[in-house]
Parts: structure tokens; sequence; C-alpha cells
């Protein structure tokens, strides 16, 4: 039996509470896309670890898979591996042999392009990810099987090295060292490979996961980033370059589509919108200079003067966009894990999840962070758009018409800030008679029902609706 957990907006929806949630019961835990811009915590014992690459179930003591559709740095693997080790921990990490790598020239590439791009750069994590599939996609990319055979590894880079020097060099204007020394890289790479032959580490994903789903092991596919951030269904070019969607689950593992659909879909859905970089955001408040379209600075310069964002009192908060903006930023702690950069936030964008429902079929939901709207005189949802005169339930196909969208707001009175431990403790019935509306709404709209609720960031302050 598989669980595929999805994100169904721009990333940062949360997963991991879910994943550690599901994660329980599973044996196996394998990604299917992406690769170490996945930053996420995960709290075991009272210990924090902080993966990018590895799935969170390794720190557990399940089987961690990395599936053929994510993209591995070597470095970051091994880096993570030895942590993990060092604080006592016996990971077990297997990683797909047609998984592609991402070579330090990836990187260099990553942040040489995004500079270059200018208004339509994605605002990427600068891992190399884009690079990779790129080469992916061009049949010019270095698979982790490779790294087992020199030969062929030397083959490979001999043809694809002298390609992106040229382009870093030539049409980039920019220098080039280590990181396009087809010696250096081949010394480099090898012996990573000898590592990952000595530790036994790579499978043919698609049969050792069929494997363990005939032996009756139950395989959790854990889905990083979101929907929206979809190479294919998301806002195209502000993207990641992997399909996040579910069924990059079946491609991204070898698995076949009627394995996965024979499981649960479960879609997270954080209960605001928070987004990492550029592009546009229909219900967003606010916002952040450098990364919302239009921004305007003298808006914000206005409620700093204001005096806004107390830390929450008995006061409920008012209206104001950029007041209401900073408060949910602060209170759902909406700032980068890396850089510390605030991220963009707005209202919950039904167009978005209707979209998300359908290209993932979800067969359930898990809305998180309701804690941190706690204590808002009324919380907005995006219902539909006004596009050209019409009303739409749905995000349009290009992101241009995306940006023109005017979002049509539906209000809903706001729900008080309570002991959320003791809720989560309690169940259900016990969340605040406002915020159960809100969450009613979501999944008539979605037709979908919720199997969780998250009311705080700890593994326990999840409600498991029964
Ligand atoms: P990239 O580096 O090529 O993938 O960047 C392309 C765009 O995708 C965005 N991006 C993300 N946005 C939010 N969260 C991300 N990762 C989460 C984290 C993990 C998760 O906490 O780090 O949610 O599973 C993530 N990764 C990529 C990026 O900002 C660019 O807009
Ligand atoms: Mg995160």
């Amino acid at each position: 039996m598989t669980v595929t957990i999805v994100g169904s907006q721009l990333g940062d929806e949360g997963k991991g509470g879910v994943v550690d949630l599901y994660g329980d019961a599973a044996d196996v835990v394998a990604r299917y896309q992406g690769g170490d811009n996945a930053g996420h915590t995960v709290v075991h014992d009272g210990t924090k670890y902080k993966l990018s690459l590895v799935p969170s179930g390794a720190v557990r003591g399940k089987i961690g898979v990395l599936g053929n559709g994510c993209v591995v740095n070597p470095e970051t693997l091994f880096d993570e591996i030895d942590t993990l080790r060092e604080r006592g921990l016996d990971p077990d990490v297997r990683v797909a042999e047609r998984a592609h790598v991402i070579l330090p020239y990836h990187r260099a590439l990553d942040g040489i392009e995004e500079e270059e791009k200018d208004d339509l750069a994605a605002g990427t994590t600068k891992r190399g990810i884009g690079p990779t599939y790129e080469d992916k996609a061009g049949r010019r990319g270095v698979r982790v099987g490779d790294l087992l055979d020199p030969d062929v590894l030397r083959e490979r880079l001999e043809y694809v090295v002298p390609q992106k020097k040229a382009l870093a060099e030539k049409v980039f204007e920019s220098e080039t060292g280590e990181a396009f020394d087809i010696d250096h890289l081949y010394e480099t790479y090898r012996e990573y490979g000898e590592r990952l032959a000595d530790e036994g580490m790579t499978v043919d994903c698609g049969t050792f996961l069929q494997d363990r789903i005939d032996a009756g092991e139950n395989v959790m596919l854990e889905g990083a980033q979101g929907t929206s951030l979809d190479i294919d269904h998301g806002v195209y070019p502000y993207v990641t370059s992997s399909n996040p969607t579910a069924g990059g689950a079946t491609v991204g593992t070898g698995l076949g589509p009627t394995v996965i659909g024979d499981g649960e879909v479960i879609g997270i859905v954080k209960a605001y919108l928070s987004r990492v970089g550029t592009g546009p955001l229909p219900t967003e408040l606010g916002g952040v200079e450098g990364q919302t379209p239009d921004y305007d600075a003298s808006a914000a310069q206005r409620t700093a003067e204001d005096g806004a964002a107390e830390p929450r009192g008995d006061e409920a908060v008012g209206n104001d966009e950029e007041e209401l903006a900073t408060y949910i930023r602060d209170e759902g702690g909406e700032y980068g894990t890396v850089t510390g950069r605030p991220r963009r936030v707005g209202w919950l964008d039904m167009p978005m999840l209707r979209h998300a429902a359908r290209a993932n079929g979800f067969t359930g939901l898990a809305v998180n962070h309701i804690d941190v709207l706690a204590g808002l005189e009324e919380v907005k949802v995006g219902h539909s758009y006004e596009f050209g005169g019409e009303e739409i339930l749905t995000m349009p196909p290009t992101t241009e018409a995306w940006g023109r969208c005017e979002a049509t707001f539906k209000t809903f009175d706001g729900w008080p800030d309570v002991d959320w431990a003791a809720t989560a403790e309690d169940g259900y019935e016990a969340i605040p008679e406002n915020a159960r509306r809100y969450l009613e709404y979501v999944a008539d709209e979605l037709d979908a029902s919720i199997y969780a609720v998250g009311v705080g960031p700890g593994r326990e302050e999840t409600v498991v609706v029964e």
C-alpha cells in the first residue's frame, strides 16, 4: 500500500508534520522529485535534524529512498548521512541508479543564469536543480549508475563539460574553475561512486519498491515543493524543474500509476499562502521588496510608522494589508530557512487549490497552520477570480493571465487563539467553531475529506480526524 504526500500550493505547506503522522506506519519513505532544494527540519526524540535531501523517514529508522525522479548532489547526501551518524543514528538511504547527479557546474550555472534572467528569474535555491534537469532532458546528464563505472563517467564528462564551460564562458561571460574541470570532476565523482557501491546504497528503484509492496510493506511517497511549483502544472516559468504533483510519484519512482492510485494521495494545504521567489500572487497581502511585482514600498513604510504588527495581545489585529501580512509572517515564522528572507504571504487561494485537487486526484486533505490565523478579526479566502469580466473558479493555464486575475474574496469570522496542544489531544470537535467552518468550506469546495488538521509546529500538534 502506498501513501503519497503532495504539497497543494507553493511548497512549505507543512508536509513534514503529515509525513511524520503517516510515516509511522510506513516501512519505506521515498522521494520522487527534486533534490537538496527541499529543506526540512525533523524533530526526533527532542533533537532537531535539518535535512535537505535525505528523506525525513531515515531519521526514524525507515528506509529512505531517493527515486529516479530526484536529482542527487552526492556532497549533500554524504554530508547529511555523516551528520546523522555523528549524532548516533544509522540512516539507511538508497539511491536510484537512474537518478541524475547534480555536478558543481550545475550549481555554478544556476547562479549565473538567475542573475542573467532578471525579471524572469524564479528566485531559485541555486542548488543546480534546474540545470541538472535540463541536462537530463537534453540527454547529456550523468546518472547515479554512471558513477559506479569509471569509464562511463569519464566518457560522459568528456562529452558534457566542454559544452558547459563554453556556455559559462562564452554565453554568460563568466569565469570557470574547478567546477568545470574534467579531471577534478572525474576524481571526485568516481570516489562518490565508490562510496555508494561500498555502502550498497544504489537500487533499481521501481523494482526495489515494488518488491516491498508485494511483501506487504507500506511505502510512503514524499513530495517536495508543491503543485504550483510543478514544471507542467505550476506557474511557469516561476517553478521548479520537476513534477511535485502525484503523477510525478509514478514517473519518479518506477511504480505504476495503478499502484499509486490504489493508495492514498493526500494534499497538504496551508491555511494561507506563502511564497519565496517571484511571480504573480492574486491573494497576496502587502508584499515583499524584490519578490512582489509592482511592490509599493511606501505602503510598507506607512504601516511601519503606524507601529503595525505588535505582538499578539488581547486586541484582534485589524484589516490593514501590510499589518496583516507582517502578523501572519511573524506568527507563521514565514522567513526563509537558509537566507532568512521574508516570504510573501497571502490569503488562501481556492482556484489554486481546485486546480491542485484535480491535477493530483486527492483522496484526502491535511490543512495546516490554522493556529497561525487565530486572533484575526476576520479571515478571507480568494474564492474565485475575476478575469476578463467573468468569474472563473480555477487557475488559467498561463502565468500572464493568472497575473491579470483579481481575487474575489469570501470572508469568514475569525477564531480565537486557544490552547492548541490541548485541542490536538481533544480532537476535531475541540477546534474553534469558526475554524471548523473554514475547514469545512475548503473540504466542500475541493470535494475531499479532511484527514488531519495542523494546529502547531510540533509533531503532536496535529488533529487526526476520525
Ligand atoms: P529551484 O531551486 O530551481 O527548485 O527553484 C525554483 C523555484 O522553486 C521554488 N522552490 C521552493 N519554494 C518553496 N519551498 C521550497 N522548498 C521547501 C523548503 C521544501 C518543501 O522548505 O525549502 O516545501 O518541500 C522550494 N524549493 C524550490 C524557488 O523559490 C523558486 O521559485
Ligand atoms: Mg520548508
